[in-house]
């Protein structure tokens, strides 16, 4: 059993969860999903924390789920449903659901769900000789962890036909050229740009950017009516925060608005 699957640091308005599982890719097993379903919920209840970094430790980001738990045998018919009603599908649901911004720093391959789930953070950063792999249709599997849904939304209907019949490596740099992440950066330069960003979006009003989030999943499946009550529903929400009066006072004031994040 691995000593701590996932790490968690607390820093000022933000904590960084690592995956931490090197010599397997950082693969998912039961204990990594139980600590870091963990972790997420903590930070929820930790109002002095604004947003995440998600990254891995070692060579690879995450390899999706680890195999070496999946031993046949003969005669017996394994049953995902469990893993993926237990363990991938909240885990999904949790970080699209969050209220405060997740950045993803993917410092190396991401395959399976291990993709999928860096697809799920809000912003995605990767080191350029990072890749992104749909490695199921290799082993007999589909995309799943949300794979199905993001691809096609992110890069387009041949691009997630391709990525996900043919389990080709997707090198970093054309991942952000095809719009499935935010940006490539140098590999040097991955943890220093993720911590940029992670540190700005702490200081940020966070209601409005966990309303912005909310808004924008609901999006994929709303009706443009629906979305303009959606949004102003939302809007409502957004305006009777004090980071709101706190944005407008502060431009009129020409100076940095002081954002708390508080209702
Ligand atoms: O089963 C269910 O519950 C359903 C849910 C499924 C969700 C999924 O994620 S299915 C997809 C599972 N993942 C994969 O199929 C990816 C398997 N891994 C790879 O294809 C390759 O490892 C990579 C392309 C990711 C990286 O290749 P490379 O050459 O850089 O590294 P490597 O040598 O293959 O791996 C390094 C070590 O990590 C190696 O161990 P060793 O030989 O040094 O002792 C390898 O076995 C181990 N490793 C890599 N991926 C996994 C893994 N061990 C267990 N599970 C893995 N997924």
């Amino acid at each position: 059993m691995d000593e701590n699957p996932v790490l968690v640091e607390k820093r000022e308005g933000y904590r960084v969860l690592t995956l931490n599982r090197p010599d397997r890719l950082n693969s998912f097993n039961e204990a990594t999903h139980e600590r870091l379903m963990a972790a997420l919920v903590e930070a929820e209840a930790d109002e002095t924390c604004r947003a995440l970094l998600l990254t891995g430790a070692g060579r690879g980001f995450c390899a999706g789920q680890d195999l070496s738990n999946r031993v046949f045998e003969p005669g017996v018919v394994p049953d995902l449903t469990r893993t993926i009603e237990r363990w991938y599908n909240p885990l999904v649901r949790k970080l699209r659901a969050l209220p405060m911004p997740i950045v993803c720093a993917v410092n190396g391959v991401a395959a399976g769900a291990g993709a999928n789930i860096a697809l799920s953070c809000d912003i995605v950063l990767a080191a350029r000789s990072a890749k992104f792999i749909q490695a199921f249709a290799k082993i007999g599997l589909l995309p799943d962890s949300g794979g199905t849904w993001f691809l096609p939304r992110l890069v387009g209907a041949a691009r997630a036909r391709g990525l996900a019949l043919l389990a080709e490596p997707l090198p970093a740099d054309k991942a952000e050229e095809w719009g499935l992440i935010w940006k490539a950066v140098d590999d040097e330069s991955l943890i220093i740009e993720a911590v940029k960003l992670v540190e700005h979006l702490a200081t940020q009003p966070t209601i409005g950017l966990a309303l912005t989030k909310r808004a924008l999943d609901a999006a994929s499946t709303n009706t443009l009516d629906q979305q303009l009550d959606l949004e102003r529903d939302l809007q409502s929400e957004a305006g009777r925060t004090p980071d709101y009066a706190e944005g407008v006072t502060a431009f009129f004031a020409k100076r940095a608005p002081a954002f708390t994040g508080r209702r």
